[in-house]
């Protein structure tokens, strides 16, 4: 299926820069021989992750609440017993994961291509470097800290184009009895709540169980548990080791299983995919339609990278959005991707209020619920699109 053409997600930009925007395809594709859904077509890394990227990990308290209890299970379930162990994360951000091993006094590195992100956690004394990971990198670090006793990655693996060169780098940096475990939005729930925002230029791969065991298994790294997690609409946390090095969890088969009943192999849900899409598509811009007409103010909250697939597909601007409030302040001051609408800082929402908010960060929604009570309270709306379209108070 197709998007149509979409910007660079996070490539927020300057009214000047607007003349010379990058556009490519968005086209998502199913393959039955392997499970993966995936990308057709993605912009080079280069123009993606650098120096200007524009999304800190930190930004949400639930995420930092989360990578801590993460970080807590791995010291206490794979690292306990372990002498002098090393923990290497890939894609490693502003050291919103790494911060709690360097505060337990661990060995640690944190592989960051995006300098200014790097930059934070750095500052903050967590070792970081600013490469893309690869087997030549992975062979380096080996030379210079040795074998990793377990390899994290949180929202990155699914990232990363090249997945061979990256299990195979894998392979090469964790010992034998070694532990991968990383976390990335899970297929089965972006299908089953048509989160269609999921997929956007950083998004290669929407993972299932199904295709990380199959992928990992060219390289010799076996599946061994499934973990859920209910982060960033519905993730899945995958732990793989190198084949018939530890036991493999009853988890594995019986994702597996439900991802058969739920039919994640079938070309049909992908089409029933699409369809669900292109109502939530016509439900949206009809409503935001409907509240123009009617005058009503309608401002974004969180201008994710989701949004930019969403704005861009529905094809909704400055028109039907008056601008989206957003803490990260990089962001703030510039135009979203494609659509042009401006993002401004928290306070501008906070001052003037509007009558409706479009819940653009609808992963996030504990958390800012509770934070804008008094705004539902005093009478304001909100607009989610995920799973359904609707205005709830
Ligand atoms: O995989 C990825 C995920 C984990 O993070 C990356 N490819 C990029 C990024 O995706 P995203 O931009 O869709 O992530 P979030 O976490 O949904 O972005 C939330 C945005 O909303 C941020 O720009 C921060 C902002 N925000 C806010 O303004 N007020 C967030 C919260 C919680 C808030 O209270």
């Amino acid at each position: 299926m197709s998007f149509g053409k979409m910007p660079i997600a996070n490539g927020f930009l300057t009214s000047d820069q607007i003349q010379n925007e990058y556009f490519f395809e968005l086209a998502p594709a199913f393959c039955s021989y392997c499970g993966m859904f995936q990308l057709i077509e993605q912009p080079e890394q280069q123009k993606m992750f650098h120096e200007n990227y524009a999304f800190f990990s930190s930004t949400s308290n639930y995420m930092q609440a989360h990578f801590k209890q993460f970080s807590e299970m791995v010291i206490k379930c794979v690292l306990a017993d372990r002498q002098e162990p090393f923990v290497v994360e890939l894609g490693s951000n502003d050291g919103i994961m790494l911060r709690n091993f360097k505060d337990a006094g661990i060995r640690h590195l944190g592989i960051e291509p995006s300098i200014n992100v790097a930059n934070v956690a750095r500052l903050a004394g967590i070792k970081t470097l600013s490469e893309f990971f690869n087997v030549e990198l992975a062979d380096r670090i080996v030379g210079e800290n040795g074998q990793a006793d377990t390899i994290l990655c949180a929202n990155v693996m699914c990232h990363i184009p090249d997945l061979n060169s990256i299990a195979k780098g894998i392979k090469r940096l964790l010992k034998p009895d070694g532990m991968l475990m990383f976390e990335d939005p899970y297929l089965g729930d972006m299908i089953a709540k048509t989160s269609y925002d999921q997929i956007y230029d950083e998004h290669v791969f929407i993972f299932s169980a199904t295709s990380v065991s199959w992928a990992f298994a060219q390289h010799g790294l076996e599946l061994i548990d499934v973990l859920p997690q209910i982060t960033h609409g519905g993730s899945m946390r995958y732990v793989l080791a190198p084949k018939n090095a530890q036991p493999v969890s009853s988890n594995v088969d019986e994702l597996m299983q439900k991802e058969q009943k739920q039919g994640l192999h079938k070309t049909e849900t992908y089409d029933q995919f699409r369809h669900k899409c292109e109502t939530s598509r016509t439900s949206l811009i009809e409503l935001l339609d409907s509240l123009k007409q009617k005058g009503q103010r309608v401002v974004g909250y969180g201008a994710t990278s989701k949004s930019t697939t969403v704005n861009n597909y529905c094809d909704i601007g400055p028109e039907h959005i008056e601008f989206i409030s957003d803490t990260t302040p990089i962001k703030q001051g510039k135009l979203t991707p494609g659509a042009h609408i401006p993002v401004k800082p928290y306070e501008a929402f906070k001052h003037n209020p509007p009558e409706y908010v479009l819940l653009y960060a609808w992963n996030h929604a504990v958390e800012i619920l509770e934070k804008e009570k008094n705004f539902t309270v005093g009478g304001g709306k909100w607009i989610t699109f995920v799973p359904r379209v609707e205005v709830f108070t």
